[in-house]
């Protein structure tokens, strides 16, 4: 019987070679073929009037400057032919897999599952559930379903990455100190590399944001590595195009 070699083995084939790029604490290397790009809950919820985020009482407009260098990264990214997985947090429409200590969180008034200018709050299939138009997923690319912060909690994402032969992750995503970090943890622990891009993940708290990534890069790279767009774009040997960088400076 002849036998056929089927799949893909791990690793993503035409894909160019190492790539270094200037990062806290030293830099960071990484195969792009054994690398994904992680761009955690970019949805309308969080980032526009009328969701979960400002339901909890924040000024969603803070969030909004992610979204530019982040579609830069994402563009660049697809040329590269790295793998790319978007998230977004949310639940059921019965709601059956959000905790009940989720729902009650924060007495809110309009909570998950309420109706708001964009749909049931946080809940699958609805408008402001999606992700922004700018970071809009293209065929091919996974998106993953989260009901916690965590990216790795309830999801398939591990078995994706292992599958595919990923072992780096450049993060990105909403917010810093949240969804961003509790994935980084659970990331780090089960032995990816992890790549935070500075300009590309934030905060309705400037404060958490530079202390959450802060946390990621001290004691010699406790959870990872930080850098920014710019730097990860000049890596990639892409031109970054200077709208895209302006008045965003590392770390901010
Ligand atoms: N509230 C807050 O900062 N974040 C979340 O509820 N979810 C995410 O971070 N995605």
């Amino acid at each position: 019987m002849k036998v056929v070699a089927r799949g893909q083995p791990p690793g993503r084939s035409g894909v160019g070679g190492l790539v270094s790029v200037a990062a806290d604490p030293y830099e960071f290397a990484f195969h792009p073929a054994s690398s994904a790009l992680l761009l955690i809950d970019m949805q309308r919820d969080f980032l526009e009037p009328g969701g979960f985020g400002e339901r909890l009482g924040n000024d969603v407009a803070l969030l909004a400057r992610v979204v530019e260098p982040l579609r830069q990264v994402l563009m660049s990214v697809r040329q590269a032919g790295m793998m790319i997985v978007h998230t977004r947090e949310g639940h059921r429409p019965d709601l059956s897999d959000c905790p009940p200590s989720k729902l009650a969180r924060g007495r809110l008034e309009l909570g998950i599952g309420s109706a708001g200018p964009k749909g049931r709050i946080l809940v699958r299939g609805e408008l402001g559930h999606d992700i922004v138009d700018e970071l809009a997923p293209h065929p091919g690319e996974a998106v993953l379903d989260k009901p916690g912060k965590g990216s790795f909690y309830a999801t398939d994402l591990e078995l994706i990455l292992r599958n595919a032969g990923v072992m780096s992750l450049v993060v990105t995503g909403v917010t810093t100190e949240v969804c961003v970090h509790t994935t980084v943890r659970e990331a780090n622990d089960r032995g990816f590399e992890c790549l935070v891009l500075s300009d590309c993940v934030g905060s309705y708290v400037p404060e958490f944001h530079r202390v959450a990534l802060e946390m990621i890069s001290a004691q010699g790279g406790i959870f990872g590595w930080v850098t920014d767009s710019a730097e990860l774009l000049a890596a990639l040997g892409t031109a970054v195009q200077p709208a895209a960088i302006a008045g965003v400076a590392k770390g901010a």
